[in-house]
């Protein structure tokens, strides 16, 4: 079986992100809005490195303006995704995008994403579930708004909250707040650390977030006794190595640590991130790590059962994707 073909289970994506270029524009044209910087020649993602990445795809951001604008996207996200051979996926979805953080415009753009995603599903067999995020260099502030959406929607498609942005920015401890209050709220957590922070951030993310997952936290193999506690404690690390590897957070897949955390007894998923903007797809990162470290169906099945057991999903969502 060609790694095309493999049913795949992704818990890192983020819906602007996955936006493909083309969709953006055909946004832009329809609603007379100027992007320029945001695209190459060739048509593709404009970025110099992360920070810029988060600027243009700020911008890019911009086109989507509506509740119907969201639907639209995540069709499209959807369509993609089941075209990889992906059977559930995990969606970032930002209220600071998506109404302001405007709790009642907040569930507006909710409700029309749900729909879309309910109509995904019967008609391509894809589940999928949002998780809610806050922007780490919007400041810890700002964070408090998205919690509050999350909160007064959990359970309805929402199913955890998380933390992304610049990690170079400010302290994870002072999004403990947000973070408690989604917790009470019954959601799911996880954060981006250890990409571009080194181990104290996956640290930080545990002892002052109280997370389930880290987002990448990939940077963990640069110390033994955290790379020991994240496998003795069940963490799951969503790692996106196509990215880490587009971004330079590695020089190539050789040098990623996705085998080394394995063989460490730690608990790796594999998700896109923002596929457009890094030239991949769940197929190609499949079709990566098969030719890098020679993995089989055997350990690609393993992947998918770590993601099973990790999802932010019910016992009868579960049961259905099992
Ligand atoms: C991110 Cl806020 C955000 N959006 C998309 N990709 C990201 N990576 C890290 N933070
Ligand atoms: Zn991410």
């Amino acid at each position: 079986m060609s790694v095309q073909d493999l049913p795949k289970l992704e818990l890192h994506l983020h819906i602007e992100g996955a936006a493909p270029p083309d969709f953006i524009r055909g946004l832009a044209s329809e609603k007379s809005v100027d992007l320029g910087g945001v695209f190459r020649e060739d048509g593709s993602y404009d970025y110099r490195d992360f920070v810029h990445f988060l600027s243009v795809y700020e911008a890019a951001t911009s086109v989507l303006q509506t509740p119907e604008d969201y639907a639209r996207l995540l069709t499209a996200v959807l369509e993609e995704s089941a075209a990889q051979g992906v059977i559930y996926t995990e969606t970032f979805v930002s209220p600071d995008f998506c109404g302001g953080s405007d709790v009642e415009a907040w569930k507006d753009y909710l409700l029309a994403m749900k729909e879309a995603a309910e109509r995904a599903e019967a008609r391509l067999g894809i589940v999928s579930q949002g998780i809610v995020t806050c922007i780490r260099h919007f400041g810890p502030e700002r964070a408090r708004a998205p919690a509050r959406c999350a909160a007064e929607t959990a359970g309805d498609w929402i199913t955890g909250f998380g933390i992304g942005g610049d990690e170079g920015k400010g302290s994870l401890r002072d999004f403990a707040y947000s973070f408690d209050m989604a917790r009470e709220a019954g959601l799911h957590l996880t954060a981006h650390a250890g990409e571009w922070g080194g181990p104290q951030s996956v640290r930080d993310a545990l002892d002052d977030l109280h997370v389930e997952r880290i987002g990448h936290g990939v940077r963990a193999i640069e110390d033994p006794a955290l790379v020991d506690r994240l496998a003795e404690d069940g963490i799951t690390l969503e790692v996106c190595p196509g990215s880490n590897v587009t971004l330079g957070v590695y020089p190539s897949w050789g040098a990623h640590p996705i085998q080394k955390l394995r063989e460490r007894g730690v608990r790796v998923t594999v998700s896109t991130d923002d596929p457009p903007f890094f030239h991949t797809t769940m197929t190609r990162e499949y079709a990566e790590l098969e030719r890098t470290f020679g993995w089989e169906p055997a350990d690609f099945l393993e992947i998918s059962r770590t993601a099973l057991d990790a999802a932010f999903c019910d016992a009868d969502t579960r049961a259905q994707i099992a």
